[in-house]
């Protein structure tokens, strides 16, 4: 009885707005040392990399780019794929370091009716792998490649376990055989650092894609994957524009408030997600040096899109909503009109014109089509301003 009681404790998450407790959220625009930020200058040179260090040692761990040598190796290309009307390229991104490799398996579907370089979106897949089936057998809504493409941008996708097996033992197969000093610190990176770090690699080779164009790559991921799109648009900002799907607590939502998921929880069932100093803040949210309205702030100038559904209170929606309003004046820095309402807006309602994006669907904890339509119209709005 004693160990059930501990159990159901130990999980017990409330549900209940009128339980969130009292908070004060750490300000984005004051440095440690008491300076108010008044200007870009000071949020890019002090500010910000403070803040990047803090969610380093606190929370996602390092992000080393010491590796030995890259190379990208077209597996196969068709021309005809979608019946015509795309090119198909998979390619095989392998990463060396001390005499160990990484190799990342990533889909490309390029339209062929858009003039190119293509904008691209860039989907961290966390799900099975035959949600991004690149003979199209398999038509998932969670990266529905038909639609995207049909909508003037070419999608990719990789999968995590090529950097991380999500598996709290098994996670140190991968990325971290090159780097096994992370696992030793406990600053280190674990398994969501590691896919980060994979969206990284797939920029690089963007970067020498003559099909797509580098400078408009749209970062999206759904949960644990939203988790990492947006700690790796935060880290590497050659990414245009984040999105970040239902993605909760240590993602788009506030720890302070103390609802749905929870760090203790999210630690128990997850320990190797994050780095081992995250542990000392299992019931102890306020000790936090950040919350996660500062990860969105780290990802200014640039576009963040957030989503929520409705029946996915594990994740905290206004809680996601909150936070996109706490970065907001790190936005305004730059002279970027944020057009989010004070309170959230109606379930269905998205605000797509505007710096900090955001919608609450009716529904499940998943990504669909609909917030799809979504994040293609968000991006029609800023790739087409840029
Ligand atoms: C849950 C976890 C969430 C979220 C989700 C998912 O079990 O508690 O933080 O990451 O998994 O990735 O679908």
């Amino acid at each position: 009885f004693a160990l059930l009681s501990f159990i159901l404790h130990a999980q017990a998450q409330q549900y209940d707005e009128s339980k969130v407790p009292a908070y004060t959220l750490p300000d984005p625009l004051t440095t440690l040392q008491g300076q108010a930020v008044k200007n870009i200058r000071t949020w890019e040179t002090v500010r910000r990399p403070e803040i990047r260090r803090l969610f380093e040692d606190n929370v996602y761990g390092q992000m080393p780019k010491d590796f030995d040598s890259i190379r990208f190796t077209v597996e196969r290309e068709d021309p005809g794929a979608m019946e015509g009307k795309a090119l198909l390229k998979e390619t095989r991104i392998d990463v060396y370091r001390s005499g160990r490799q990484v190799s990342i398996h990533l889909v490309l579907f390029v339209p062929k009716n858009v003039s190119r370089p293509a904008p691209v979106f860039l989907l961290i897949n966390n799900r099975g792998k035959n949600n991004t089936d690149p003979d199209r057998k398999v038509k998932s809504p969670f990266w529905p490649a038909e639609l995207v493409t049909e909508s003037g941008y070419a999608i990719a996708a990789f999968h995590v376990s090529d950097l991380a097996p999500d598996d709290k033992t098994d996670y140190v197969n991968g990325l971290l055989r090159l780097y096994p000093e992370q696992l030793t610190a406990d600053n280190g990176m674990k398994a969501i650092g590691a896919w980060a770090w994979g969206a990284s690699r797939v920029m690089d080779y963007f970067e020498k894609e003559s099909l797509v164009d580098a400078s408009r790559i749209a970062l999206a991921g759904h949960s644990r994957g939203g988790k990492t799109s947006l700690w790796a648009a935060a880290q590497d900002q050659r990414f245009a524009l984040c999105v970040t799907n239902c993605s909760g607590n240590t993602g788009a939502a506030l720890a302070r408030r103390q609802f749905g998921e929870r760090i203790t929880r999210i630690n128990t069932t997850f320990p190797h997600w994050f780095n081992n100093n995250y542990k000392k803040y299992n019931d102890r949210e306020n000790d936090l040096p950040v919350d996660q309205h500062m990860l969105i702030a780290l990802i200014a100038p640039r576009p963040v899109y957030a989503t929520n559904a409705t029946k996915d209170l594990w994740a905290d929606p206004t809680g996601t909503f909150l936070a996109l309003k706490n970065a907001e004046k790190v936005f305004a820095l730059y002279g970027l009109r944020s057009a989010l309402p004070a309170t959230p807006p109606a379930v269905n309602v998205a605000v797509e014109n505007s710096i900090l994006g955001y919608h609450n669907r009716e529904g499940e904890h998943d990504m669909t089509e609909t917030d799809w339509r979504h994040f293609i119209r968000f991006a029609d709005i800023h790739f087409k301003r840029k």
